[in-house]
């Protein structure tokens, strides 16, 4: 008698994790691609990461938060043009629309992360948790990239980096 109670409620069990995956959550239609974490010199308390989302299912979703262990707080942010200046605003959400591509990059959406706990240094790789609407998240390793506008020196190509457009995560 305990025993079929058991195997009754492993079944309901059962039912009640595989119910939600089949409604198509977030983490599983959103997948990320190029992300990355700006690297930024000793004493700078802030940084940004960047990717692409991509949202290959029929559901529209919506980006929430973010979390990184690397940053005391992490918050999602765009930049404005304000007066002519280029200011960045503190956002609730970012929508992801079903079939399209969303980009996180300067000048526009990104990952804010205040209060650096580290130094960021390139070759390094930071760990980003994505927070959906519906409660699922993904977790994705951004390397931390120098951006580009401090490269330029002597206008050879000796400094471009390496890889641009052509990186693909796991
Ligand atoms: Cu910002």
């Amino acid at each position: 008698m305990n025993r079929c109670t058991i195997v009754t409620a492993l079944g309901i069990t059962a039912l009640l994790v595989a119910g939600p995956a089949m409604a198509g959550k977030a983490a599983d239609d959103v997948t990320v691609s190029g992300a990355y974490a700006r690297a930024v010199p000793p004493g700078q308390p802030n940084s940004a990461a960047f990717m692409t989302l991509t949202n290959g299912s029929a559901t529209d979703h919506v980006l929430l938060d973010a979390e990184s262990p690397v940053a005391k707080v992490v918050e999602l942010h765009t930049h404005l043009k304000k007066d002519g200046m280029m200011q960045m605003r503190r956002v609730d959400s970012i929508d992801l629309p079903a079939g399209k591509e969303t980009r996180l990059q300067p000048g526009g959406y990104h990952v804010m992360l205040i209060g650096l706990k580290q130094q960021l240094m390139p070759e390094q790789q930071v760990a980003i948790t994505l927070v959906f609407k519906d409660g699922s998240r993904t977790t994705v390793t951004a390397p931390v990239k120098k951006l580009q506008m401090k490269m330029m020196k002597q206008g050879g190509g000796m400094n471009m980096q390496h890889g641009q457009g052509g990186m693909m995560m796991k």
